[in-house]
């Protein structure tokens, strides 16, 4: 089973096997976090993602870490929240199963997660720490997960879902 464990900070910082990207389908950067990484990996990373041409919603894609203290960046795009039932929830659990299988299958055991879709894709953010939680605890593998909260109403509704 996989070990979770919650700090307040940004993910960039993190020192350790792997972080994951809240990232887009075209893996091609943007604001949040997503752009947090990327200026911290270095110019060598889009340059890495546009190579992968792409990722589609649930699933997640490996690049190196580049300038960023980690040794991969697991990139998956987030569901962007509608109204809940255009599978935002299944696709969530997806995002975070795939990029614990990607950190698996590269040997890590030290992985990262910022909160996926509760920023600019706004899946709200109760509901998307219940799945990120359950998601994590229930994978059957043993890893040393760290959820980086980046903000305060992050962080206690993180700290809520681990009770
Ligand atoms: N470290 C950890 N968490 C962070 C950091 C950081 N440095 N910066 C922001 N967060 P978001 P999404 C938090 O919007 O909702 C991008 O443009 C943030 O406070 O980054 O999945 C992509 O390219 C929030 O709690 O990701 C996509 O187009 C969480 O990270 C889109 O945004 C996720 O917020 C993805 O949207």
């Amino acid at each position: 089973m996989a070990d979770l464990r919650l700090i307040k900070g940004d993910i960039t910082q993190f020192r350790g096997d792997a972080i994951v990207n809240a990232a887009n389908t075209g893996l091609v950067g943007g604001g949040g976090v997503d752009g947090a990484i990327h200026r911290a990996a270095g110019p060598q990373l889009d340059v890495a993602c546009r190579k992968l041409h792409g990722c589609p919603t649930g699933e997640a894609k490996v690049t190196p870490g580049f300038d960023l203290p980690v040794r991969f960046i697991i990139h998956t795009p987030g569901p962007i929240w509608r109204d809940g039932s255009f599978e935002e929830p299944k696709l969530l659990r997806s995002c975070y199963e795939n990029s614990l299988k990607r950190a698996v299958e590269n040997g890590c055991q030290t992985v990262a997660f910022p909160s996926i879709s509760t920023g600019i894709y706004g899946y709200p953010l109760a509901d998307a720490c219940q799945i990120a939680v359950s998601t994590i605890r229930q994978f059957n593998a043993p890893l040393q997960v760290t959820m980086v909260a980046f903000d305060e109403a992050t962080y206690r509704a993180f700290e809520k879902a681990m009770e």
